[in-house]
């Protein structure tokens, strides 16, 4: 794997799940893999889990991590080609990806996208910036479109948990991506990963997408679920649901309305197969998600969370070994 930008990217992600599994069962298997290596971890925006997750991942693989809050501590960034820079941009991309390529054996993006413009944001100037022009690995860390790193640790939740239900090799688990209600417009980055990576038949899950009208996915990553607009039919018999709030793909950017009745309850809870909460993280209380789920014992948001080091871990590995 020379990149992991999506999951076109990775070869066979049932591998890549069992890769993730080991290396949560032994953190330091491969402590000496990335010695003498270093990650650059790049952030135009706020992370968390994504930061120190990372982070953790390669120094249990033996790497130097550098991490930059490029937004509030590098130069702003230039990222068209020929123009003059009278402005307020002090550097171009051409020089800023190629200097941190001199650096950095891997290097890690973050840049969400600005909904202003679908053709813009679509188009992933910034993470094919620093691919073009750093000539280095580059790990999306949550991009203009897609969240890969998430993807692959709700992958290794899903199966973790499945394997302990009594259905486990009966039946496949029916797991429904729910839109919820948000006060701010958000990137369409992880339903559109979650949708991508579930979505495809070596997943071996039943995917149902279930939003009010508007919120339509892109085709190319809903394609491979059932849509549904009907919150409480989609929701009867699931084993797994992963409540994501997402601003318009169609209107592009938008937050069409709050429709605060698709918060997820206890009582939403109930028409599921008792099934587990999961979400990304961070979530607004009692917005997107009811006190009572998030602390009740449906949720596994911190379990999934956690897993977001072994996924990582397994990603730099095989990002290691590629070079
Ligand atoms: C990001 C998103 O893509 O939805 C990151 C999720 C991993 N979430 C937010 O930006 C939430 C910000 C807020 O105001 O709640």
């Amino acid at each position: 794997m020379k990149h992991f930008t999506s999951v076109a990217d990775v070869p066979d992600v049932p591998t890549l799940i069992a890769a993730a599994a080991a290396a949560k069962a032994n953190p330091y298997q491969d402590e000496n893999l990335g010695r003498h290596k270093t990650l650059g971890l790049f952030f135009f925006n706020a992370s968390l889990r994504t930061r120190l997750s990372t982070q953790k991942a390669a120094e249990n693989l033996g790497m130097k991590v550098m991490v930059v809050n490029l937004n509030q501590e590098g130069w702003a960034l230039e990222f068209q080609d020929g123009v003059v820079m009278d402005g307020n941009k002090p550097e171009h991309i051409r020089e800023a990806a190629a200097v941190i390529g001199q650096y950095c054996d891997i290097i890690g993006v973050r840049s969400f996208p600005e909904l202003k413009s679908r053709e813009a944001d679509y188009a992933e100037t910034v993470l094919n910036g620093f691919r073009q022009w750093s000539g280095k690995p580059i790990l999306s860390l949550e991009s203009a479109t897609r969240h890969p790193l998430q993807s692959l640790a709700d992958a290794l939740t899903i199966e973790e948990l499945w394997k302990q239900h009594p259905d486990y090799g009966k039946r496949q688990p029916k797991v429904v991506l729910t839109w919820a209600p948000h006060p701010r417009a958000l990137p369409q980055c992880v339903p559109n990963s979650f949708a991508e990576w579930m979505g495809h038949p070596s997943a071996g899950l039943d995917l149902t997408i279930v939003q009010p009208e508007g919120y339509e996915l892109a085709d190319e990553f809903s394609s491979g679920a059932k849509v549904s607009y009907d919150q409480d039919v989609a929701l009867e018999g699931a084993d797994f649901v992963y409540a994501k709030n997402w601003s318009s793909y169609h209107q592009y950017g938008q937050a069409l309305k709050l429709d605060r009745d698709w918060m997820i309850t206890t009582a939403k809870m109930s028409i599921t197969n008792s099934g587990k909460l999961m979400h990304c993280l961070p979530t607004r209380r009692n917005v997107e998600l009811a006190d009572e789920v998030l602390d009740g014992s449906a949720s596994v948001v911190i379990q999934q969370a956690g897993n977001r080091v072994p996924a990582a871990q397994a990603i730099l590995k095989q990002l290691l070994l590629a070079r």
